[in-house]
């Protein structure tokens, strides 16, 4: 089978990352291990466009991935692709597909089946076994769609081989998950896996870290698990046997989980950034978002990770429920005084699944009635349109944006990093720009 992770022909914005798909990586390592032959084909990674796609189709069963917003793009991507080869059956999977898998199959007959959750064991099944008996699966019959009931989530993650990325390019990154799952509740958070999180044995992940040192050498990893920093002891012998690595990698941490001990250790064993969500400045914003952290606890991670030498990105929401003005601005003055390597600030939405798309449904924290029938597409973080405030409209949360990175790069005298910034993410800021025109 092949695998298609999407991109679109035209980016409204090029600046994230470029490296494998960890989902596809684990499906198809999973399929091979089962002898099914399976191939990726990543346009994300590649940048590839649809007509480079269809030269590369070859089976009759493709599998996609995708994210909310990206869900017109892969119904193009589906529907282009059976134009030209009628036959083919087409699965969905990934997020999206997770949060609505009923919905996403009567809204789009472009799919022929969908998987929601884990994917690795109910796609091997799709080979294997009759439709109606495979957990996690989900399909037509002759007048309605069928939801099987969900799979139950492996309790031994390291039964999934990890990923070594035969048939793609080498790549100067690749991304690792030494766990699934968050116990945190984060009102604007789309759960993934569990709240329950599972762990790799440390073992496996030094493993894996050793395959991608000894056969791609690559110049960074990236760790993209929820929370890196939970579980202190297997963290240690993670960290033990990553010293001697000595690669270059980043990963999300939660400010109650670090000390300067650990970081320490961390940037001993090669962590040269880590990412915290602070999401407000305002601490009674900050509590009701369910993300149990405080602000002097942020204070403290920051100045701690400093010290450690380590870089920090933290990312930043404007529009929670019941924002003004005033909270906004006290986000933006937070952000910019704790002077982090990187400030990242999202406009909130409403992603499936969250309590924060609840709220906006009903027209409750002070926001104004979401649409139901909203397109998915408006559903992007940094472009989208979907959400705004009865008393801080769309225009106005932009606004605050673009003056929010303004104030990070001019008032803590960042000038390379703020051209570097600009440049590559010009695709992305003139369409924010454009967008704030239009709505003139
Ligand atoms: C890595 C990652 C990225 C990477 C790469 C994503 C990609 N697919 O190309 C990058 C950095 C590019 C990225 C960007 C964004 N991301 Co992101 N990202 C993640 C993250 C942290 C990990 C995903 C992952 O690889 N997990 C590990 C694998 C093994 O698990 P998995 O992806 O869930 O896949 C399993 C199943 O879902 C299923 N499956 C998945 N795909 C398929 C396909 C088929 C055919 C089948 C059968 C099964 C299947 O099987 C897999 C194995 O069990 C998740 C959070 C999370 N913990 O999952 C967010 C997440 C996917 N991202 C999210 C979002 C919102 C974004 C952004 C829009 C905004 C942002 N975060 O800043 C941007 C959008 C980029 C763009 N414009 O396209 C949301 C998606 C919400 C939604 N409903 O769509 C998530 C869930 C975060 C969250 N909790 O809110 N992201
Ligand atoms: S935002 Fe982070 S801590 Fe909160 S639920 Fe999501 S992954 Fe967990």
């Amino acid at each position: 089978m092949q695998l298609i992770n999407p991109f679109p022909d035209k980016p409204t914005q090029h600046y994230w990352d470029r490296y494998p798909t960890p989902s596809l990586g684990y499906l198809s390592q999973f399929l091979e291990s089962k002898k099914i032959p399976t191939q990726i084909i990543d346009m994300r990674f590649e940048r590839l466009k649809l007509v480079n796609v269809l030269e590369r189709i070859n089976s009759n069963v493709i599998g996609i991935t995708g994210m909310t917003h990206q869900l017109p793009l892969l119904q193009n991507i589906a529907q282009t692709i059976k134009q030209k080869y009628p036959s083919t059956k087409i699965i969905i999977g990934g997020s999206h597909a997770t949060a609505y898998p009923k919905e996403t199959l009567e809204q789009y007959n472009e799919f022929d089946y969908l998987i929601y959750g884990e994917g690795e064991q109910t796609l091997f099944e799709f080979f294997t076994k009759d439709i109606d008996s495979i957990d996690g699966l989900v399909y037509r019959d002759s007048s309605s769609v069928v939801v099987n009931k969900p799979r139950a989530l492996a309790n031994d993650i390291d039964i999934f081989p990890f990923p070594k990325w035969q048939g793609l390019p080498k790549s100067s990154k690749y991304s690792i998950f030494t766990s699934r799952g968050c116990p945190y509740q984060c009102n604007f958070c789309v759960p993934t896996h569990d709240k329950k999180v599972k762990f790799r044995s440390a073992e496996s992940v030094i493993e894996e870290m050793t395959y991608l040192k000894e056969n791609y050498n690559p110049k960074e990893i990236e760790i993209g698990d929820d929370t890196f920093t939970i579980n202190r002891k297997r963290l240690d012998t993670i960290l033990e046997g990553l010293i001697p690595l000595k690669m270059k990698w980043k990963a999300r941490g939660r400010v109650d989980t670090v000390d300067y001990e650990l970081l320490s250790k961390m940037k001993k064993a090669g962590c040269f950034a880590i990412e915290y969500g602070v999401e407000s400045g305002n601490s009674e914003i900050l509590e009701n978002s369910g993300k149990g952290i405080t602000k002097e606890q942020v204070i403290n991670a920051v100045a701690l990770t400093k010290k450690a030498g380590i870089h920090i990105n933290l990312n930043f929401i404007l529009g929670h429920p019941y924002e003004t003005i005033t909270t906004a601005k006290e986000t933006i003055d937070f952000g910019v005084g704790l002077n982090p390597t990187r400030m990242n600030v999202g406009i909130m939405v409403p992603y499936p699944q969250t309590k924060i798309r609840e709220m906006a449904l009903k027209g409750e924290g002070g926001y104004k009635k979401l649409p139901s029938d909203l397109s998915w597409d408006n559903l992007d973080k940094y472009l989208g349109s979907g959400l705004e405030l009865e008393n801080l409209d769309r225009k106005t949360l932009e606004k605050l944006q673009v003056e929010a990175y303004i104030r990070f790069y001019s008032q803590n005298f960042k000038v390379i990093e703020g051209s570097k910034f600009f440049l590559s993410h010009a695709i992305g800021i003139f369409n924010v720009i454009g967008n704030l025109l239009r709505r003139r």
